[in-house]
């Protein structure tokens, strides 16, 4: 049996199953909905989340050099980006295979290569355009408005080795896709010639779905995964295990590898839930004879239904990666104030004010700066775990250069600790429940449901 995505959309039937056609019917039109429907409600929310990060988080931001302690940091422009679906894992698992199977490249010559060769070497960004085309990471990384303009801090390097394409798709109507170049366990960081663990993160961390695939003749992990593994902790809710290439390996086997993925890397993630793992052979050459046929198609519709939640939740999502970062962003300035408030205390007209101001940065617990950042209010030890990363953050960040928290209150407005508080906890639960009411009221209306 062949299920192809692509055709799909464009109203091509190419299987028997009954079931599973309707199914993939309704997901495509649920995508015509929510498309259609990245109308008024989500473009009004990521706009209005986008002015509260703006007006809000932002200033507090630059005041104290968020962005030098954490590097990654979302920009604003980055917001209102259609939610990205990462693929990551092993090299010839199958990842640029299924991005072909699902965008509908596979029977064309624009396809990303595959091969039993590590095939992929750049990092391909696929999103929607009106023609196909094929551009460097350079003008991807140019144009803010793509909200990929941070990748540039990465290095020439890097973007050398980023590529963009443009293409009709419907599907690419409501996502983009990130292929990335397969983990190989005897390559080190070095030899790829820019930092591909901090590229994963960046994409990681903007990722709505990671796609971490496997293939089952071949599960070491060895060290550069556990890597990926380590670098995935934290992003568990969005993270899919797909044992691909299922179809090579006959049902007991099959069984085995997956209870031997499943204990191999449970303990890897740290995660009270252990990840999801679905099985399956994702691309349209699926073997018909195989007496698990059902089972993958079954196992296809839940990551198609993991895609479409991705989109569905795009907004929630961001909403609430905003508001863990203006957290981080309040804890950081209540750091450097502490740090700045300590000093002033204990400097005198007859020490070196450089030597006191070392003492306190390199013992902080001493001097009281962690017991003093957790008096303050929804500030717990466990946030205060890396205080140390503050002597190098105070390495390249001049004393001089940050004023209190005081300093910052202007007499006609809000201080700017205030601003992120308001948003934490005011602004950006409002945002929410406004959304939720307003898609809750946009589906009744579609079904004409009674009040
Ligand atoms: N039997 C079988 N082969 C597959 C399946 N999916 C992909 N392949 C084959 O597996 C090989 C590797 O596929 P790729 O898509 O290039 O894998 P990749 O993960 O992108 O590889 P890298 O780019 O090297 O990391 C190719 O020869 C594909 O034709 C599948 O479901 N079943
Ligand atoms: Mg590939």
């Amino acid at each position: 049996m062949t299920l192809k995505v692509q055709p799909l959309f464009h109203g091509v039937l190419a299987t028997s199953l009954k079931v599973v056609r309707y199914v993939f019917l309704l997901l495509i039109l649920c995508f015509h909905v929510s498309s259609s429907t990245e109308d008024n409600v989500t473009i009004t929310a990521l706009k209005d989340l986008q002015d509260i990060y703006e007006n809000l988080i932002k200033p507090l931001e630059n005041a104290y050099a968020f962005g030098e302690i954490h590097k990654d940091v979302m920009l604003a422009n980055e917001i209102p980006a259609k939610p990205l679906i990462l693929m990551v894992g092993p090299w010839s698992t199958g990842k640029s295979t299924l991005i072909n199977y699902l965008v509908g490249l596979e029977d064309t010559v624009e396809r990303l290569h595959t091969g039993a060769e590590p095939t992929t070497s750049d990092f391909f960004v696929l999103k929607y355009g009106p023609k196909y085309r094929k551009f460097k990471g350079m003008e991807l990384v140019s144009d803010e408005k793509q909200g990929f303009a941070s990748l540039e801090k990465l290095g020439l390097n890097f973007l050398e080795r980023l590529q963009g394409i443009e293409m009709q798709s419907p599907l690419l109507e409501s996502v983009s896709f990130v292929d990335t170049p397969g983990i190989i366990e005897n390559k080190k960081q070095q030899e790829r010639g820019y930092p591909f663990n901090e590229v994963l993160q960046w994409f990681i961390q903007r990722a709505s779905l990671i796609l971490l695939v496997f293939d089952p003749t071949k599960l070491e992990v060895g060290s550069e995964l556990e890597q990926v593994v380590n670098i995935l902790k934290g992003h568990d809710g969005k993270l899919r295990l797909i044992l691909n290439k299922a179809d090579t390996v006959g049902e007991q086997e099959l069984m085995k590898v997956y209870g031997a993925l499943f204990w191999s890397l449970a303990p890897l993630m740290h995660s009270v839930e252990p990840p999801r793992i679905y099985m399956g052979s994702f691309w349209s050459k699926k073997r018909q004879d195989n007496s698990l046929i059902q089972l993958f198609e079954e196992e296809e519709k839940s990551v198609l239904l993991d895609l479409h939640q991705a989109i569905e939740n795009q907004v929630e999502n961001k909403i609430s990666y905003i508001r863990r970062h203006a957290f981080l962003v309040r804890l950081h300035a209540l750091i450097v104030d502490t740090f700045l408030s300590v000093f002033e205390e204990r400097k005198s007209w007859f020490g070196d004010s450089d030597d006191i101001w070392f003492n306190i940065v390199h013992n902080p617990g001493m001097y009281g700066v962690v017991q003093r950042v957790l008096q303050k209010e929804g500030i717990s030890k466990h946030d205060l775990k890396d205080v140390g990363m503050y002597v190098e953050f105070f390495q390249d960040n001049l004393r001089t250069f940050f004023r209190p928290l005081s300093h910052y209150c202007p007499i006609f407005d809000e201080c700017l600790l205030e601003k992120v508080s308001s948003a934490i906890s005011d602004e950006l639960p409002r945002l929410l429940t406004k959304l939720k009411t307003e898609k809750s009221s946009q589906s009744c209306s579609k079904d004409s449901c009674d009040p």
